[in-house]
């Protein structure tokens, strides 16, 4: 495996397309790719990409799954939409599988991450006034900071990110944040108008902060002492990526609300769901919320094969095997290089000493060595490789990332 001059005359004329013609609301490497197929990506010029990124584990499974693109290609022959006001012969075993999955008795899927989050807002919302009793339009949220939840207007107005927020105002108001971690502030922040708690079990965009032991259950005894609803937001840590079905499972914490995305479509469709109980979810009647693609055939189809692979946890057993690979290769990094490593599972966050260059710097670097990866917040870099991985494909990787560190 080797990789010679990271640019050619082909690449640069597709950026310089892709550039002149595209809102700039994303800096990608540059890089264009043509193709995947498991833990690797090939682009036009035919060089060969460790993805070390996996769509931000949207791609849990790889590239290319030969079941679930079996399962895509089946459906595509079949029927691919009928929207909600009828109902398809994929959506029943989708809802079935998901909720068991789950444990919980209701599925209400969407297609995209925030569409999840603000699903469980507005569930939460309706719960809190016709379940909990909250005065009208009073209900309030509470989040955490260095949250990532999405990019509609209300997401990004309880954000702490500047360049998520910044110039996207007037904000939906109703949110309360408190530092995350810290179960102290969590509870001083609830009132009787709170009906919700909504963090991530672990933080991805943050650069992949792992709370405190035991934080994930004190907010479950919190919001069940409290009359809260606990929202767990598993759109990136859930689903196998860090060694068990979800992030919350490594408290033994089940959340009254699963917020899910990402890895549920399989790297094929954009599949999101919020899945809780009927005393929660069952707040919902017809005509208060919905989606013209919210659990369509081809995401139905292939959302209940993600959730039959994930049961056997075979994936979750590869994340946790893999990821104790993972991390004693990267903490041999520490003082070569890296600062601080996080992980969990088979999803690290490592800070680069700033001497090195940032974030992004090593992240080209590391391209030019055909290793495909993301910074996040200036020196910080996230490595959430696909769970089909090989041990030997994974050394590979951290070698070429322990080679641009020296
Ligand atoms: C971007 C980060 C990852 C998420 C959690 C909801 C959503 C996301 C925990 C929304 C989305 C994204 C989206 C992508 C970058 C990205 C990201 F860097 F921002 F944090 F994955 F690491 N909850 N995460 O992580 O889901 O609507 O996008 O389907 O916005 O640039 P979505």
């Amino acid at each position: 495996m080797s990789i010679t001059s990271p640019t050619t005359a082909n690449t640069p004329s597709e950026i310089e397309r892709a550039e002149a013609r595209t809102a700039h609301n994303y800096h990608p490497l540059p890089v264009v790719l043509a193709h995947g197929e498991g833990a690797w990506m090939t682009d036009v010029d035919g060089r060969r990409f460790l993805d070390l990124l996996a769509g931000y584990s949207a791609l849990n499974f790889g590239h290319s799954h030969p079941r679930l693109v079996a399962t895509a290609h089946a459906q595509l022959d079949k029927l691919t939409l009928t929207s909600r006001a009828f109902v398809h012969d994929a959506f029943a075993d989708f809802c079935a599988a998901l909720g068991d999955l789950c444990g919980k008795d209701l599925v209400l899927p969407m297609n995209t991450g925030a569409e999840a989050v603000e699903t469980a807002i507005k569930v939460s919302r309706k719960w809190g006034y016709e379940v909990k009793g909250v005065p009208a339009d009073r209900a309030r949220i509470v989040v955490a900071s260095g949250n990532f939840h999405g990019r509609t207007t209300t997401i990004v107005g309880f954000s702490d990110d500047p360049d998520a927020r910044d110039g996207f105002g007037p904000f939906a108001p109703g949110f309360d944040m408190v530092p995350y971690g810290d179960s102290a502030a969590l509870a001083a922040a609830i009132t009787p108008d709170t009906v919700a708690v909504l963090i991530e079990p672990i933080q991805g965009e943050g650069g992949v902060i792992i709370p405190p032991d035991g934080y994930l259950r004190d907010v479950r005894a919190i919001c069940t002492n409290e009359n809260v609803l606990f929202a767990a937001d598993e759109i990136q840590a859930g689903l196998g990526r860090t060694g068990r079905t979800f992030a919350c499972d490594h408290e033994g914490v089940v959340p009254d609300l699963y917020v899910l995305g990402k890895a549920l479509g399989g790297g094929i469709v954009p599949v999101s769901a919020v899945v809780g109980d009927k005393d929660v979810l069952g707040v919902l009647k017809p005509g208060q919320h919905g989606s013209t693609f919210g659990g369509n055939p081809l995401a139905c189809a292939v959302g209940s094969e993600v959730v039959e692979m994930l049961a056997t946890g075979e994936f979750q057993d590869r994340a946790t095997t893999l990821g104790q690979v993972l991390r004693e290769r990267l903490d041999a990094l520490v003082g070569n290089g890296v600062v601080a490593v996080r992980s969990r599972g088979l999803w690290a966050g490592l800070d680069i000493d700033p001497a090195l260059g940032t974030g992004r710097q090593v992240c080209e670097r590391l391209m030019e060595r055909g290793v495909l990866a993301k910074d996040t917040h200036g020196s910080t870099i996230r490595l959430a490789p696909p769970l089909v991985i090989t041990e030997e494909d994974l050394h590979w990787g951290v070698d070429q990332l322990a080679a641009v560190l020296t």
